[in-house]
Parts: structure tokens; sequence; C-alpha cells
């Protein structure tokens, strides 16, 4: 393997303790790894040459956990991120494992469920930062329903949106550099989870009382289980300011959430991602919330990791191929041209610029008989990935 694709502390890769931690447990069958501790998971990381590991509350903290057992844990934790050099720049709030929130954290329709749920994340977002993390992510676990005759949706936002603001003000109390990502899934493990899309969070986004300290971290998986395209989402997000977190994996449209490989399934949309994160100059993490097929041994978990890693710099290759191709550039000049004949129509509305507009005659027959050239530059695409350009 040659050393050129091998990640260094500047690609900002990071895993979560769940991914490389997860056992292989399904709805159909047991786990097939062991459980390793979350030192042990930050040496495996520091292994395959990650820059930075990020945990749910209850990963690290196990949720029964007596106070010695706590700091036992953390301490272990702490020599291991000494150890190897790797960082905390994210972390989150189990909020859907236990019983008590089958219904629901935030959204629940029992006050005190919702109550406990704030405490738990108070608490969470503080062991976040101890621990050095500066986003916080939120995903909606349990926000959901399997009948809307149990809760009212419109209830439902107004108690998502109390929550993030509560926490809002607690961490502007607080003096921490923390700023929130929340993250959409249109369903699973509810039958439906409210806020489903990136879009919908940023629409709801701008009715939070903080909205500066609040973005979103889109996950390629989830956006596929909605059929959306996942390039467009980050995209938008990224346009808004917006894009603080980003959650990268893999698996084909209309499936359950697989957390696949990142490129393990859709190499070219996972191209356009990279060249899309590269090309504007986004310098959050790269996380891989993704985990390794269940078939794999301790050393598949490592495969699975460098595998994720590898392929994003080879496609970030690609893209610096892309932006210097001759032909391909050539070709997106000319689809970009302007003779600038319409500079008078552009920019702000004016009263003389709509009226010369309407004056002015357009040949649409001409503009629309036009050929694009799009099949040549994707085909250009293809073979420049495929590696025969
Ligand atoms: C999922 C989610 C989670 C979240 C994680 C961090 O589908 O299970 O993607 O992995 O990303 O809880 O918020
Ligand atoms: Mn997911
Ligand atoms: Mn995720």
């Amino acid at each position: 393997m040659s050393e050129q694709y091998n990640p260094r502390p500047e690609h900002r890769f990071t895993f979560g303790l769940w991914t490389v931690g997860n056992p292989g447990a399904d709805a159909f069958g047991e786990a097939v790894r062991p459980d390793l501790s979350p030192a042990d998971l930050v040496y495996l990381l520091g292994d395959v040459g990650a820059y930075g590991v990020n945990f749910h509350d209850n990963d690290l903290i196990p949720i029964d956990a007596t106070p010695a057992e706590r700091n036992a844990i953390l301490k272990s934790f702490k020599k291991a991120l000494d150890d190897t050099g790797l960082v905390v720049p994210m972390a989150t709030t189990n909020l859907f494992a236990h019983p008590v929130f089958k219904d629901g954290a935030f959204t629940s329709n029992d006050a005190k469920v919702r109550a406990y749920a704030l405490q738990k994340t108070l608490n969470a977002i503080d062991l976040g930062v101890e621990l050095g993390a500066d986003v916080y992510v939120f995903w909606g676990g349990r926000e959901g329903i399997e009948t809307d005759a149990a809760k009212n949706p419109v209830d439902a936002i107004k108690r998502f949106r109390e929550a993030l603001n509560f926490l809002s003000e607690y961490v502007l109390d607080r003096g921490y550099h923390l700023r929130f990502a929340l993250e959409a899934k249109p369903n699973e493990p509810r039958g439906d989870l409210y806020l489903p899309t990136t879009g919908a969070y940023l629409g709801f986004i701008e009715t939070l009382d903080h909205p500066e300290m609040v973005g979103v971290n889109p996950e390629i998986a989830h956006e596929h289980m909605a059929g959306l395209n996942f390039l467009h989402a980050v995209a938008q997000s990224w346009e808004a300011g917006k894009l603080f977190h980003i959650d990268l994996n893999d698996q084909n449209y209309a499936r359950f959430d697989q957390d696949w490989r990142f490129g393990a399934q859709n190499l070219k949309q996972a191209f356009f991602l990279v060249k899309f994160l590269e090309d504007v100059g986004y310098t959050g993490s790269r996380h891989f919330d993704a985990h390794a097929y269940r078939t794999e041994d301790y050393d598949g978990v490592k495969d699975f990791a460098r595998g994720c890693m590898r392929t994003y710099l080879i496609l970030k290759e690609k893209g610096e191929q892309f932006n210097k191709d001759p032909e391909i550039q050539a070709l997106l000049a000319e689809i970009n041209a302007d003779d600038g004949s319409m500079d008078p129509f552009k920019g702000p509305y004016t009263p003389e610029k709509a009226a010369a507009l309407r004056a002015h005659s357009f040949n649409r027959d001409a503009l629309g008989a036009r050929g694009l050239g799009y099949e040549r530059l994707d085909q250009l695409t293809n073979e420049l990935l495929l590696g025969v350009r």
C-alpha cells in the first residue's frame, strides 16, 4: 500500500467509539467480536492513523457506573489519548438505548422523561467538554413515533426546540466553546423520526433562540434512506454556514442504516462529496460513522477503518486530477461560458432592469437546441475514476 494515502492529523479523520467498537450484533444475531474497552479502541485508532475519537456518554462511561468505575475508565481513556496523540473533537448523548427513552427523549410525552433527558445531556456535555470536544451532536435516536395517534407532531417540535434552547443557554452560561450539530434520519429505530432530513433541520435551526450556535451533521446513509442526493444536502448546509460536522459511511438507497465503510457502495457519489469538501475548504472532522462487516475480526476492523480513510484520500487525489484535467476543464469552461450579453439583467431588482428584460427578445429554440456535452463530461469523469486517464 503506497504511503501517499496514509492518514495524517491534518486530514481530520475521526471515528466514534461505537464504530470501531461495534461488536457486530444485529436484529438476527449476536455479537461476533469481543467488546473492547474505550482505551483499547483508542489504541486501535492510533494504530490505523486516525486523528480523533468521538463518543456517546455511555460508550465511555456505562450508564450505571459507580463514581470509582467512572474515574478508573476516564483515567485509562485519558492515558490512551496521551499515548496516541488522539483528540476528542465531538461528543454526544445516548438518548436511545435505555428503556426510559422508548418513546423519545426531548420529545417524549412524559415530562419526567424530558427532564431526565436534559439532565443526562447536561452531564454528557460536561464530559465532552472536559475531554476537549468543541462539537456536540444531537441525533434524535428515538424522537419519533410508530403511530401518530400517540403524539402531536407540533408539540414534538416545540419540545425539541425548548430543549435545545435550554442547552444553548447552558453552554453560554458555562462559557464553553461548543457548537451543536443536529443529525437527521428519516426512520429507524422508530417508524418515523421527527425532522427527518438535513433540510428539515436547516429550517428548524432558524427558529431557535441561538441559531448561530447550531448547525447540522448530515450522514450519507440517512439521506440515502430518504432517497435524497447527499451532496446536495451537504452543499446546502455549507452554503448556509451550517456544516459543523459530517458522518461519512455508505450504502445503497431503500435500505436500513447499514453503516458501511466509506466508498463501499457508491464510489462516484463519494467522489463528488470528497471533491466538494476539499474544493470548498471544509475544515471540520471527517467523521466515519460506520462499522466493519459482521464477517470481520479485529484485523478486519482495522482494514475497515484504514479503508475509510484511504478511499477518502484516493478520491481527494482524483478530485485534484479532475480540477487539472485539460479536457474536463475545457468542457466545464464551455458549459459555463458567458458572453456578457445578459449583464444588464443581473443583480438586484430595479424597475428599469425589469423593463429592459421584458423588452429583450430571446431565441429560445436556438437555446433549447444546443447539446450540452454532459455525456462526454460524465464519461470522462468515469474514466478518471476508473484510472484510465
Ligand atoms: C445512527 C446514527 C448514530 C449517530 C450517533 C452520534 O444511525 O445510529 O447515525 O450513529 O450518528 O448517535 O450522534
Ligand atoms: Mn446512522
Ligand atoms: Mn450518524
